[in-house]
């Protein structure tokens, strides 16, 4: 729904206002620092993995943000982890859900009832590369330019409405580690930004699908990889 706030471009942050975030981690959570560093205009209500071993889980404990497991091999069906984690981010009142690194594909039920207020960063410039490992993708189909997406989530895998996007060049002899770090580094900035703008009743998800920003700001510079010389 389109706010007042953001159709006259006033946002406001805080007070009453302030909005609650649970982030959906399922490894290192880098992505997660990024947003506790972030000073974001809402509170973390709440962290939760669906693997115990996490590294992000105490990253989260270590800032007082509260947090939770939920092992997906522990229920009988897709469906049922679905319900399980729809209903533990319902308890924290989340008004925003922001998937960073969460490796679990949500099915329609889940993606319906958070319709939205539902966020990914995915590693590649969809709607290239989606799914898993995008960045051997990227390296087996031989893009000069890669990056990384965060979308509105829909029931459809890395489709949904695209939010903002980074791209950084790929280099000759890249292997697929040195290309996700230099994407990685990107995340770190594009992911917080797009959180804020939610945060700041300036961005969300139209009721026709598309993705609404006030303010957009400057055109941004052009890049072009390879250089030669
Ligand atoms: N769910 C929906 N409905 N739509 C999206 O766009 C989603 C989603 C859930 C997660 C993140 C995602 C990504 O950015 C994401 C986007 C997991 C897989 C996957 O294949 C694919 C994409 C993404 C996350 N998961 C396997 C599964 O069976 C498990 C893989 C594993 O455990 O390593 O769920 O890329
Ligand atoms: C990030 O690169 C993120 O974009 C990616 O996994 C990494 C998680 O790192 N997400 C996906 O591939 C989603 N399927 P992090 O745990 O350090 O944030």
């Amino acid at each position: 729904m389109m706010s007042d706030a953001l159709l006259s471009g006033r946002a406001s942050a805080g007070g009453s206002q302030m909005k609650s975030v649970v982030i959906l981690i399922s490894g290192r959570g880098s992505n997660l620092q990024a947003l506790l560093d972030a000073k974001l205009p809402g509170r973390v209500a709440a962290v939760i993995s669906d693997r115990a071993e996490a590294l992000g889980l105490a990253l989260a404990q270590a800032r007082g943000v509260a947090t939770a497991v939920l092992d997906h091999r522990r229920y009988a069906s897709r469906e049922a982890f679905d319900a399980a984690l729809a209903d533990e981010i319902a308890a924290h009142g989340a008004d925003l859900v922001v998937l960073a690194g969460f490796m679990r594909i949500l099915g329609d039920d889940f993606v319906r009832r958070f319709a939205g207020r539902l966020l990914n960063i995915h590693p590649s410039l969809l709607p290239l590369f989606p799914g898993l490992k995008p960045h051997a993708q990227a390296l087996a189909a031989g893009v000069k330019i890669h990056g990384c997406t965060v979308h509105f989530v829909t029931p459809a895998l890395d489709a949904g409405p695209i939010v903002i996007q980074a791209a950084v060049p790929v280099h000759g002899d890249d292997d697929e580690n040195e290309l996700a770090a230099r994407v990685l580094v990107q995340e770190h900035r594009i992911y917080p930004l797009a959180v804020r703008w939610f945060l700041e009743d300036r961005l969300c998800l139209t009721p026709e699908g598309r993705v609404a920003l006030a303010d957009e700001g400057p055109p941004a510079s052009p890049l072009i990889a390879p250089v030669a010389a």
